[in-house]
Order: C-alpha cells, then sequence, then structure tokens
C-alpha cells in the first residue's frame, strides 16, 4: 500500500511540473468559484497542461475529454464579469500562470447549449465575445497582460443575452513554435447559468474545431522574423448579437434547475460534494459512519482533476476525527455533525480588465486596427459591435470597469497606470517548471502524498485551498520590452523534447 502511495504520490506531482498551463477555474463578479468547480478540464490528469494536440480534434472545444461535462453549472448574472485563471501547475496558483516564453493572442467564446452539463460542446454554436492579439503602443501580448495579471484573464458578458445553460471557452494561442508547425493552444471550459431575460443572440456562430486551423496566418505565424503588428487573431470578429424572433418571455428560463450544488454538501473538491455521515449512537454506527466518510474520501480522491485534492484532505480530517472519538468510546456523533467544511472563498480583485487589441480586423478599417494605441475597454468595443436592440439596449458598463487605458479594475482597486516593467530578466524563467528535475519539488509532492491511502491518519498540512485570492491582489508588473529572444532556444528543445 505504501508503495502504491509513493508511486501514485509521483504520477500525481510529475504531470503538474511538466505543465505549460491549464485554466483551472474561473470567478463570477470577483469571487472564485473554487478550483475546478464547473470547470472541463483536460480528463487526463497527467496531461493537463498541454497545449491541444490537435486544431482539427473534437479537444480544441473544452480541451482533451472536454466534450464530457462535469455535474456543475454555476448561476452568473446578466452582464456577469467572468475571470478564467491559468496556472503552470494546476494545483499549485502559488507559482507562475505560464512561462514569459508563450506569447499570443487571447479570446473567450461562448455557446448557448440545452445542458451545460451534458452538451458535446464540439461543433457549431460558438461565438467570440472577446479577443487581444498584439498591442503595437505597448509591444505586449494578451499572453504578457495575462501573466502579468497573476494569470488571470477576464471578459464582461454582453448585457441582454439569452438566458439559460452556456459553455464560456478561454483560449490562448502561444505562437513560439507556430514557424514550425507547432502553434499551442490552451483552452478549457466555464459551465454556466446567465440569469438573464434579454434575447440577443449571436447573428452567426462557428464552428470549433474549425474555428481555427493549420497554416494559416495566424497559426503559422513567425514570432520571431515578422512584426507582429502583422499579426492577425484567428477565429471570427467578436460577434454582433441580435435579438432573438424566437423569444419565449419566459421568466422560467432564470430559474436554474440544473447543476447547482447540492443543499447537502459539506465539502467541495473540484465537483465532488462530500455528504454529511448517519449520525450514530453505538459502537457498531460510529464504525459505519467511519466507513461511510472513508468510502466518499476514495470517491473524492478518485475524482479530483488535475487542480488537486485539497479538499479531500479536509475530507480525511474528518474521518480522522470520527475515528479517534470511535476508538476513544465517544459513541454519539458524528462531532460538528452537518458543518460546512468548504473553505470560505473571498472576493478578489481580478486586476486587469482587457479591452481588444490588434484584434477584430475583419470589422474594423484592416490597417487602423494595428495602430490603436492602448487597448480599449472590452464594453467600448463590444457595445460597438452590439446590433441595436429593441427593449433594453446594451447598458454601457459602470466607469470602473473602463479606465481609457485598458486597465479596468473590477474592485475599484488601481492597476497600473501603464504597463510598466519591473524587470526581472531572463533568468526568471531559467530552472523554472519545465525541466524534469523540477518535477519532485517538496512542495509539490505533499498533496498527493497520502492521497490513495484511506484510514491513514494524516494529521498534517493544511492544504491550501483558496490561496489564490492572497495572490490576486496586486497586479505585478514584467519587462514590456522581453521579447521572447532567447527563448526560442528553449521553446525550441521543449518541442523536441516533448512533441
Ligand atoms: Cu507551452
Amino acid at each position: 500500500m505504501k508503495t502504491q502511495s509513493i508511486l501514485l504520490a509521483a504520477l500525481a506531482s510529475a504531470p503538474t511540473a511538466l505543465a505549460h498551463t491549464t485554466f483551472t477555474d474561473f470567478f463570477v463578479d470577483g469571487m472564485p468559484q473554487g478550483d475546478g468547480v464547473a470547470m472541463r478540464m483536460n480528463s487526463d490528469v497527467a496531461k493537463s497542461g498541454d497545449p491541444i494536440p490537435s486544431l482539427d480534434s473534437d479537444d480544441m472545444a473544452c480541451n482533451v475529454g472536454g466534450t464530457k461535462g462535469v455535474s456543475r453549472v454555476q448561476p452568473v448574472k446578466d452582464g456577469a464579469l467572468l475571470t478564467f485563471e491559468i496556472r503552470s501547475w494546476a494545483d499549485d496558483p502559488s507559482k507562475e500562470s505560464l512561462d514569459r516564453g508563450h506569447q499570443g493572442p487571447c479570446a473567450v467564446y461562448l455557446k448557448k447549449v440545452n445542458d451545460a452539463t451534458t452538451d458535446t460542446a464540439a461543433g457549431d454554436g460558438w461565438f467570440k465575445i472577446f479577443d487581444h492579439g498584439y498591442n503595437n503602443a505597448t509591444n505586449r501580448w494578451c499572453t504578457d497582460e495575462i501573466i502579468d495579471n497573476k494569470g488571470l484573464l477576464s471578459v464582461n458578458l454582453p448585457k441582454n443575452l439569452k438566458g439559460g445553460d452556456y459553455l464560456a471557452r478561454p483560449e490562448i494561442l502561444a505562437l513560439h513554435a507556430a514557424k514550425e508547425g507547432d502553434p499551442q493552444v490552451y483552452t478549457g471550459c466555464a459551465q454556466i447559468f446567465l440569469q438573464s431575460n434579454g434575447n440577443l443572440v449571436p447573428e452567426t456562430t462557428v464552428s470549433i474545431p474549425g474555428a481555427m486551423k493549420y497554416n494559416t496566418p495566424s497559426t503559422n505565424f513567425d514570432l520571431y522574423n515578422k512584426p507582429a503588428s502583422e499579426y492577425v487573431i484567428p477565429g471570427p470578429p467578436i460577434a454582433k448579437l441580435t435579438s432573438s424572433l424566437t423569444q419565449t418571455a419566459d421568466t422560467a428560463a432564470l430559474a436554474q434547475t440544473n447543476g447547482l450544488k447540492p443543499a447537502d454538501c459539506i465539502l467541495e473538491n473540484a465537483n465532488w460534494c462530500g455528504k454529511e455521515v448517519p449520525e450514530y449512537s453505538t459502537e457498531t454506527a460510529c464504525w459505519a459512519s467511519s466507513k461511510n466518510c472513508w468510502e466518499q474520501s476514495e470517491v473524492c480522491l478518485k475524482t479530483s482533476p488535475a487542480t488537486g485534492s485539497a479538499g479531500c484532505k479536509i475530507w480525511q480530517d474528518k474521518c480522522n476525527d470520527i475515528d479517534n472519538k470511535c476508538n476513544a468510546g465517544q459513541w454519539t456523533g458524528p462531532p460538528n455533525k452537518g458543518k460546512v467544511l468548504t473553505p470560505v472563498k473571498k472576493d478578489v480583485d481580478v486586476g486587469l480588465i482587457l479591452g481588444t487589441a490588434g484584434g477584430d480586423a475583419a470589422a474594423a478599417a484592416a490597417p487602423a486596427t494595428s495602430e490603436k494605441p492602448a487597448p480599449v475597454a472590452s464594453s467600448s468595443s463590444s457595445s460597438a459591435t452590439l446590433t441595436p436592440t429593441p427593449s433594453p439596449s446594451p447598458s454601457p458598463l459602470p466607469a470602473k470597469e473602463t479606465a481609457g487605458n485598458g486597465y479596468g479594475s473590477h474592485k475599484g482597486v488601481s492597476a497600473p497606470a501603464t504597463a510598466a516593467p519591473t524587470p526581472k530578466g531572463d533568468d526568471e524563467y531559467d530552472g523554472q517548471p519545465e525541466d524534469e528535475a523540477d518535477s519532485n519539488d517538496s512542495d509539490d509532492s505533499d498533496d498527493s502524498d497520502d492521497s490513495d491511502s484511506k484510514p491513514s491518519p494524516t494529521p498534517t498540512q493544511v492544504p491550501k485551498t483558496v490561496s489564490v485570492t492572497d495572490g490576486a491582489a496586486t497586479p505585478a508588473a514584467t519587462p514590456a520590452s522581453y521579447k521572447g529572444v532567447g527563448y526560442k532556444k528553449r521553446a525550441m528543445r521543449r518541442v523536441v523534447r516533448r512533441y
């Protein structure tokens, strides 16, 4: 058992250390929803951080295995701010979000679905609500902005979209190996229920896979030898929205019936929920409840996605507590019956809210796009593309989120006035996650140490589940001048080594 547990621990810690990046979780109006909650990630945990293997595969929709949904769907208000988080180590938000050698555009797509838990995601129905490529004025790519914003990518949902289930899909395209035929796409999907009375729908939708193809200027771009200002963002322009003719004015659409957190869920680990064990007052019943507890623990561990099993450890503490009390002859329980153990989530300042830059080229006059002085706040660009609607027209977003320089701040905390860099230098990512030597980082392994052993008491470490909350307070800045030179070799080496 011990050997097996060590082996599993090694297996579990290795993949995250080799990761490029993963969309691990999302926030709604600055509130973290929990690691992996309502999030479709690569179901192959060992490869969770890898780029999508093929642009032509169904994996492009919601990542590998993402044609299958998860059980939760998170409610969001009309016009909500969605924030997606990326991590190089899916289970450790304190580490870097993405190696800086990854440079390229990003986008966010939506797809209206009947049931976000079962929709297969791949195929038609996707529309783009945001993109951001290269900003000439700042010499920065979308990835630069995300990295310097603690790995957070935020987008305001267009107001008055038709309510109901959606898949929300962030996308990053890293171009460092594009010229060599290896455009690296990172994606994932949030399952959301939009609480909206609106009736806006996209005029046109696209298929994913299909919106991004190999051997196009967007995907075989020579990052190191071509001016980034010439770069064309892949996929369709930001969708024009129009009133749905088939408006059913059903307020029933506002009532979410699917994917809600079970009322008796006292602990979450991604989409797993722990339920209180049966009450007991005899020794036999005490141990029966202990068994119940450990059985739930096993399910928790088995269903842990790449974001880890921190919640399962909390659950094991509960089981150990029951065991100790059974042993001590305290046969009335369970202790702290019904107590919610899910760590309290705190509001996060999501920092930068990017506007579009270098994108939407099809919609705007072509050359002008790349001359844009600074990122335009997303609200202005999206309201420009919204088709006027009969009833409530898309209302402008609060001013605090639309600072003219493109740095909005959801919580009104001011973001950097310029993209002024704090030089970190090239060695910033020397010896960083990519090297195998790091794969047994001691702080990586503790998440998995005891994970498979059940009644072995694990009285240590308080798991750091919501540490993202500490992390996101101050947007850090990094070298704007950094052009990815010097990374190239590493990037190539990496490609050779892995693909
Ligand atoms: Cu990578």
